[in-house]
């Protein structure tokens, strides 16, 4: 196939409400687009770097960068190209794996619309929906957190993720589960702010029955959350830690984690998030597909791959209302608590021209 050139897109997309982490809050998304140009067609892959290099090393300005500078140039070089020579070519840059994926995206889309398969196919999709469930940030107060769960489980959600950080982590939990019951799903997400040292606290959260605790310790900590684990009856999650099949490997050989988060942008691609499911199951270990506050062209993609057979927990894969107002491509929806898996070619849904347009804040053209 041959790539005519890349378009690089930013657009902000306001949140419907603020999104606070332990490492953060958002209130609008900066979002980098990338549309692979073809002769037969368009591809697009959207990058799920954030605006500031909190969650990871990677931030939308720099994926922009490195992808202009060094790993656009080598998918240029290479001539005709198909979407399993992506990696291998972008391999001698290090890291970078949310602009990489953000490539590879664009380019597999492109060869899939042309190839008239949709992305659900092609990763090997097992169901035409999967369960949704809902990443709850950090509130100013109990009361205000009992309410925001209980509007997503009017909507349907099936399984609640707290946010939780030092100081908002025991309390919320114990009042999430007294009000809504002992069958709620529930799950809760660290992104990274504990230590060894809180194991006692972290301990005190095995009361609640929760589903998995995710990333309690620092990215670079496989050894601790291996430690941890043996300290705790909750199943830990990987998320920051995993950026490959590698660390997926290493983990779970490890005992750092019985269950992987797996965000197809943290770990270089779909295909590469393909290989980590693989993996997991052949080890026996259950995965899940997160989330980075994607538009509805990442979610298109993502709930195709959390149609894989090894996906077994609900995922992050909220309708798009629970983000932003007006989404960029048709609004994915909750049904009976699922979202559905698009069948159309490539990623199943196209970016509504007018809205792009008017969320624009830059564009640039990469020519081959
Ligand atoms: O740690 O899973 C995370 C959002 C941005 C960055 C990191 C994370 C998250 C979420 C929300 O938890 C997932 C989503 O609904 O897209
Ligand atoms: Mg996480």
């Amino acid at each position: 196939m041959k790539i005519t050139g890349f378009e690089l897109r930013r657009i902000a997309m306001p949140l419907v409400a603020p999104f606070r982490t332990s490492f953060g809050v958002e209130t609008e998304r900066d979002v980098l687009l990338i549309r692979a140009a073809t002769p037969d067609g368009d591809g697009w892959g959207e990058c799920v770097a954030m605006s500031e290099p909190l969650y990871s090393p990677e931030f939308a300005d720099g994926a922009a960068q490195v992808i202009e500078r060094f790993l656009a140039p080598r998918l240029f070089a290479a001539g005709d190209l198909g979407p399993l020579d992506v990696a291998r070519l972008l391999e001698p840059v290090r890291g970078h794996r949310m602009a990489k994926a953000a490539l590879e995206t664009a380019v597999l889309d492109a060869w899939l619309r042309a190839r008239g398969e949709s992305f659900g196919s092609y990763l090997g999709a097992v169901r035409d929906r999967v369960p949704a469930g809902v990443s709850v940030g950090i509130m100013d107060s109990i009361p205000a957190l009992l309410d925001a769960v209980a509007g997503y489980l009017d909507q349907g959600y099936l399984r609640i993720k707290l946010k939780i950080e030092p100081g908002w982590d025991v309390a919320p939990v114990r009042a999430v589960r007294q009000r809504f019951g002992d069958d709620l799903l529930l799950q809760v997400d660290a992104n990274a702010a504990y230590t060894l040292a809180d194991a006692r606290t972290l301990a005190a959260l095995d009361a609640f029955g929760l589903l998995l605790i995710e990333q309690p310790l620092a990215e670079d900590d496989l050894r601790q959350h291996a430690v941890l684990a043996r300290l705790l009856s909750t199943p830990i999650c990987l998320d920051e830690s995993i950026e490959s099949a590698k660390d997926a490997a290493d983990a779970l050989l490890l005992g750092a984690c019985s269950i992987i988060n797996v965000k197809p942008g943290r770990v270089g691609g779909y295909l590469g998030a393909r290989r980590i499911h693989d993996l997991a199951v052949a080890h026996g270990a259950a995965v899940w597909c997160g989330g980075m506050l994607e538009t509805g062209l990442g979610r298109a993609a993502n709930i195709a791959l959390a149609a894989l057979p090894g996906f077994t927990l609900p995922g992050d894969t909220s309708a798009s209302d629970r983000y932003f107002a007006q989404d960029v491509t048709a609004p994915f929806v909750l049904d009976g608590g699922h979202v559905a898996v698009p069948s159309g070619p490539g990623l199943g849904v196209e970016p509504l021209p007018d809205v792009l347009a008017a969320l624009t804040t830059s564009t640039s053209w990469l020519p081959a």
